[in-house]
């Protein structure tokens, strides 16, 4: 396990330092140093032997065929894409570590009686677009109109860059249909602090909460900063910061809710003029379903009553949501088997953080590991897994596949 370790260490490092900011990691859809870090992978994958194709949008694939290649495949896979000043773990560690087990497999002699396609997706954080899983929804056939028509901040629909900007030379088309896998596997960080809790390197996914993202923009009127009175204002970023400091409080006031402004944008941005135009994201999660719904909109009702009373126009536009996912029961039982043998816990945890199962769960049961994260830290430069971690996780990884049956 030492010079794979090593190895998969060293890929971890390479990769973060590949990106389009010299001064901090980030890679986004379609970015050039995303480009960058999908041909280290294709590189790496041709190496075990996996045949190796791309798609237009930056995902990648490799395909190690199996004793029986009729076998419908098991798909293992993570993301290429960073969150701007991410940590190097988030994405990549899944990618590395599949690989890892691969290569362990091909030491050991074992070739696995199923195809395995191991996927490196081109965006599942939705940094460029702020909608999310553009990669594994690209391979399931979910890039619907409105995810097309979503723009980055130089105004470029998603289809418009794909067409411009896209990887079309040699690219291949992949696509998975409903029942033509056996499977979806992901190893990652817990970007949580219960392992760190249980004082556990790893556990097995219980299920994916759900999701809403929001676009909401508040549009007042601009105007003099020296010569307006107060009570003439129609000032759309201090009604921003009362809708912002209503989300606060109730996610504060609802334990199992989590509400998160990350990104605020003023027009027409001067420090002389009354702001007239005001939109901020939203990123509003719970584990229940029902719960995320019935307090947005009670959000929403709030936002509405804020706006009204002080003569503001809201827009209040639902970019992306997604319901919580279970993950597969005889997955998450075999991941827990293999992590007993090497762990000797059977640990399940549920993921507050989305993924890109929650994508692949409309055409294959899908299962997930985490790893151990010190302090919880992720979307962070600090963010940290130790070796020792990260050996747990493969080996699991390992234990996992070489007890599935053809
Ligand atoms: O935002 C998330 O939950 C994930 O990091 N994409
Ligand atoms: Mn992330
Ligand atoms: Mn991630």
């Amino acid at each position: 396990m030492g010079l794979m370790l090593n190895r998969a260490l060293e890929r971890l490092d390479f990769l973060g330092h590949i990106s389009d900011n010299p001064c901090y990691l980030v890679r986004t859809y379609l970015s050039p140093a995303n480009r960058r870090a999908a041909g280290c992978l294709l590189g790496w994958m041709a190496e075990l032997g996996m045949q190796t194709q791309h798609l237009p949008d930056g995902t990648v694939r490799g395909v190690l065929p199996g004793a029986a290649p009729e076998a419908k495949p098991l798909l293992l896979g993570s993301h290429l894409d960073t969150v701007t000043n991410a940590g190097k773990y988030d994405g990549a560690l899944g990618l590395i570590a599949a690989l890892a087990a691969l290569e362990e497999l091909r030491d050991q002699g074992i070739q696995l009686p199923f195809p395995v396609h191991l996927l490196g997706f081109s965006d599942e954080e939705g940094v460029r677009f702020q909608t999310t899983y553009l990669g594994s929804r690209g391979v399931t056939g979910q890039l619907d109109l409105e995810t097309r028509a979503r723009l980055d901040a130089a105004g470029q629909s998603q289809s418009l860059v794909l067409a411009t900007e896209g990887w079309h030379e040699d690219a291949s088309n992949i696509h998975y249909v409903a029942g033509s896998v056996r499977g979806y596997v992901e190893l990652h960080i817990e970007q949580g602090r219960s392992l760190e809790e249980f004082d556990e390197a790893a556990c097995v996914v219980s299920g994916i909460n759900g999701q809403s993202r929001l676009l909401v923009t508040l549009t007042g009127r601009a105007d003099h900063a020296g010569t307006t009175p107060m009570e003439f204002r129609r000032d759309s970023l201090t009604g921003a910061a009362e809708a912002i400091l209503a989300t606060e409080k109730l996610a504060r006031d609802h334990p199992g809710l989590v509400a998160t402004v990350g990104k605020i944008e003023v027009l027409p941005g001067g420090s002389n003029s009354i702001p007239e135009v005001t939109s901020f994201t939203l990123d509003f999660r719970h584990a229940v379903d029902a719960e995320r719904v019935r307090l947005l909109k009670a959000l929403e009702n709030s936002v509405r009553k804020i706006t009204a009373s002080r003569e503001l126009e809201l827009n209040w536009q639902l970019v992306q949501e997604n319901d919580a996912v279970v993950c597969d029961a005889e997955l998450a039982r075999n991941l827990c088997d293999a992590l007993e043998r090497v762990t000797g816990s059977r640990r399940q945890l549920a993921s507050g953080a989305g993924h890109d199962g929650v994508a692949i769960s409309k055409v294959a049961p899908i299962g997930m590991i985490f790893v151990r994260c010190r302090g919880g830290l992720s979307h962070h430069p600090d963010e940290y897994v130790s070796p020792a971690d990260i050996g747990v996780g493969i080996r699991v990884l390992v234990e996992f596949l070489k007890s599935l049956p053809a």
